[in-house]
């Protein structure tokens, strides 16, 4: 099925339902697709406090774009106060721990605010973005925030994503330009080489199978934390 007829039936069976968009590329062809075709889904952003500059310009570029409303979702200032106080702005580099505790304020508790009252959630996740992603399913069910979770370009290349990119003219983030395969918070994401996994350049000091920060916890990871 192409994609505006997945999100359709999303749209029609899930409501209400919405995208989480990191403005990657993927997420811009899902928000792209949805504006075209007018799609009731609602797009929300979460700004963790630390994007680069240009993934915030984007965001300033595409609502002028796209005559839809995106909602941006921020960390509750207390938390990061006190994780600041403690441990340092970037003590995310001293342990995975830490690490995982600056995911958790600035994404995963913001996640779980912007899906409350929502039947399912859309994401941009390919299958070809990591070694912990190649059996990523096009639906699940999303045990931890306890609803739906769609993956619709889990089959996509990288290639078909740029090709849609450019068809349709889709703003995209300029630290494509510069080499970045995959993009965060500006602190734990570095462009990568050629041949290097597009994840490579995520929190590039930690081990591979520590690389994912909450929003999507594969069972490999919950055993791990346990
Ligand atoms: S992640 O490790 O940061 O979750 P990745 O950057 O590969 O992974 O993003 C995968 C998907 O998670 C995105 O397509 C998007 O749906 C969601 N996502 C990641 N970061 C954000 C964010 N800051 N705001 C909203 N959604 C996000
Ligand atoms: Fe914090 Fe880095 Fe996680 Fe962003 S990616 S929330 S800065 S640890």
């Amino acid at each position: 099925m192409k994609l505006e007829g997945t999100l359709q039936h999303i749209a029609a069976h899930f409501s209400p339902v919405a995208l989480a968009s990191s403005l990657s590329a993927e997420d811009m062809v899902i928000t792209d697709t949805i504006a075209r075709f007018g799609l009731p889904i609602e797009v929300f952003v979460l700004d963790t406090g630390r994007l680069h500059a240009d993934t915030l310009s984007l965001l300033n570029e595409i609502r002028t774009r796209y005559p839809i409303a995106f909602n941006v979702y921020e960390p509750d200032p207390r938390g990061v106060e006190q994780y600041v106080a403690a441990h340092g702005r970037d003590a995310f580099y001293g342990s995975v721990e830490l690490r995982k505790r600056c995911c958790e304020l600035r994404k995963v508790e913001p996640l779980r605010r912007a899906l409350a009252g929502k039947r399912a959630w859309i994401t941009g996740q390919r299958r070809e973005h990591a070694a912990s992603r190649a059996a990523l399913a096009e639906s699940e069910f999303d045990p931890d925030n306890g609803l739906h979770k769609f993956n619709p370009l889990a089959a996509w290349s990288e290639a078909e994503v740029w090709q849609y990119v450019r068809t349709h003219q889709v703003p995209y983030n300029r630290l494509y330009d510069q080499g970045y395969r995959s993009i965060g918070c500006a602190p734990c994401t570095r462009p990568v080489v050629a041949g290097e996994d597009p994840r490579a350049g995520r929190w590039w000091w930690e081990i591979a199978e520590h690389k994912e920060c909450g929003l999507h916890p594969r069972k490999r990871e919950l055993a791990h934390a346990g």
